[in-house]
């Protein structure tokens, strides 16, 4: 008879763990024209991951880039803004996991281009190699994650 509760307290444990990560659905918004095919298929990606997102189609993206200072060396296809970081092009969710667990001082991060083979670029088994690369607000870039 000892065993039992023991096991119920195991239960609730277990069952609130699930809850919490549930809970941690992160707000982000997204920038794509109507003709970008491969934005949704990012976007699809992005929302598997557990990213709650705002879809804003507009012709305007070049606006929007200006707007959050992605120069034309790091651009893509759609931008993103997630917790004050900008996130442009087919970055994959676990980097942006990764920037929002590290916090670090930058404007965000960026795949430019369009890679074959990033999330959303899927072509068969072709893929580029790539790099996720960091930028700030004096548009000094790192590497911020490599993909070979
Ligand atoms: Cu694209």
């Amino acid at each position: 008879m000892k065993v039992l509760p023991r096991f119920l307290t195991i239960s609730l444990l277990v069952f609130n763990a699930g809850v919490n990560a549930e809970d941690k659905a992160v707000d982000m918004v997204v920038y794509r024209s109507p003709s970008c095919t491969c934005c949704g298929k990012w976007l699809e990606h992005i929302k598997s991951n557990n990213f709650n997102v705002k879809d804003i189609v507009t012709e305007e993206v070049q606006t929007i880039k200006n707007k959050y200072g992605v120069t034309a060396e790091m651009a893509s296809c759609h931008t993103a803004i997630v917790n004050g970081y900008v996130i442009e092009g087919h970055v994959p969710a676990n980097d942006i996991e990764k920037l929002l667990k590290t916090k670090p001082k930058l404007a965000g991060i960026a795949v430019p281009g369009m890679p074959k083979g990033t999330p959303g670029m899927e072509m068969g088994g072709v893929k580029d190699p790539y790099n996720v690369l960091s930028f700030n607000k004096d548009n000094q870039y790192e590497v911020f994650s490599s993909y070979q």
